[in-house]
């Protein structure tokens, strides 16, 4: 292919509504339809690359929500691109950058697409252009949050049985700190001694909350506490990280670079989950991975719900990576009634596994995507 040939023809955005299987609880909002943009990048050699922008329920969970991604795709970001050499990906990140600050939702799902159209180009898996896989797939973890303990334990043990998860991540900070416990006690009881629990808290405790309930999380073993404070509050995660055995995560507090070095000077936390909706691209994703590192922190897949197009364009960094410490919970494309490729990740053995092909190896249901999109947006 020729440079000509890997020009950007396009870059159009769609918003997706897709029904989830149950209600989704988070400290701060629920949500029981996720909302995504897809991205389609053109070639001028007619190849189609394809990114996914998430959303948890609107503005809520970052500040960016479907409809202001694909307004600042349209109006900015697609005209910085039209015409450049879609190989030039950090030339091309530069160009986003300056014709929007942050929006790193938006900016991310154009450049998995422009991965994914230089992929299929030349033949050669995203992975090949991000520094080549060093490994294929990932301990897979699966999260609770109905918010009703009974439905969470069904829905666990199913997944045991059926070898898809043994490592549950528990949403909270939508009910008092004390039913929330009640709650964990009932799961971990039900699941056993030998299941992992992870915690979510979504910033919803206070610090005066954390110390108040951080002995009956060590005593339920927990193995993770995530962000359990606001994101602006750093040197008070730094004292709970200090005060408690359970490694303590960083999500929402941590979105670039200069926060992640932060939170790593401050000892904020010692492992980060690492999102594209944070980082704003892929190879944006793998310089917070490198500065985490660098910290001493270790690295946890996260995720923001995505289909199995986000979710595999997240999984081709986290493949390209050193190391993987804590897995990953890419486990969006199961919570969705019906996923939005025909074939993408795979999940068997408490794994999830990256697609094999060119580019991100998706063959969207281009059916099911035209049903859901949102009309008149
Ligand atoms: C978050 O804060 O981690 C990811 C999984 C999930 O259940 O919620 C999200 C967002
Ligand atoms: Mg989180």
């Amino acid at each position: 292919a020729s440079w000509r040939d890997l020009a950007i023809r396009s870059v159009t955005s769609s918003i997706i509504d897709a029904p989830t299987l149950r209600r989704h609880k988070l400290s701060n909002t629920e949500i029981s339809c996720q909302n995504f943009v897809l991205v389609r990048v053109m070639l001028e050699n007619g190849v189609e690359g394809y990114g996914e922008a998430s959303t948890l329920g609107g503005p809520r969970w970052a500040e960016e929500s479907v409809e202001s991604i694909k307004s600042v795709i349209d109006a900015y970001l697609a005209p910085a691109l039209v015409g450049r050499p879609a190989s030039c990906f950090e030339d091309n990140a530069i160009r986003l950058s300056k014709a929007a600050s942050r929006n790193n939702a938006a900016k991310a799902a154009i450049e998995a697409a422009t991965f994914d159209a230089v992929g299929k180009s030349l033949g050669l898996p995203a992975t090949a252009l991000l520094g080549g896989s060093v490994r294929t797939s990932f301990s897979v973890i699966w999260a609770l949050a109905s918010g009703d303990a009974d439905q969470e334990i069904v829905e666990a043990k199913a997944k045991l049985e059926r070898a898809e998860h043994r490592r549950f991540k528990i949403k909270m900070g939508f009910a008092d700190p004390r039913m929330d416990i009640e709650r964990l006690r009932k799961i971990r009881s039900a699941l056993g001694a030998d299941v992992e629990i992870i915690v979510d808290v979504n910033q919803a405790w206070s610090e005066a909350t954390a110390i108040r309930w951080l002995p009956a999380l060590e005593e339920l073993d927990v193995s993770l506490i995530e962000q359990p404070l606001p994101a602006a509050q750093m040197e008070q995660l730094a004292r709970i990280a200090a005060r408690t055995p359970i490694p303590v995560m960083v999500d929402e507090a941590v979105f670039t670079t200069a926060d992640i070095a932060r939170a790593g000077s401050f000892g904020a936390g010692s492992v980060i989950s690492l999102k594209l909706v944070k980082s704003g691209g892929l190879l944006e994703l793998k310089r917070a991975a490198a500065v985490a590192s660098a910290f001493g922190m270790e690295l946890y897949g996260g995720c923001l719900l995505e289909s199995g197009i986000g979710a595999a364009a997240h999984l081709a960094v986290f493949s390209t990576l050193p190391k993987m410490e804590w897995g990953t919970e890419h486990f969006g494309p199961k919570i969705l009634v019906n996923d939005l490729v025909l074939s993408g990740p795979t999940y068997r053995n408490f794994e999830v596994h990256l697609p094999e092909g060119p580019g991100l190896g998706l063959i969207l249901d281009e059916d099911r995507i035209k049903h859901l999109t949102r009309t008149g947006a």
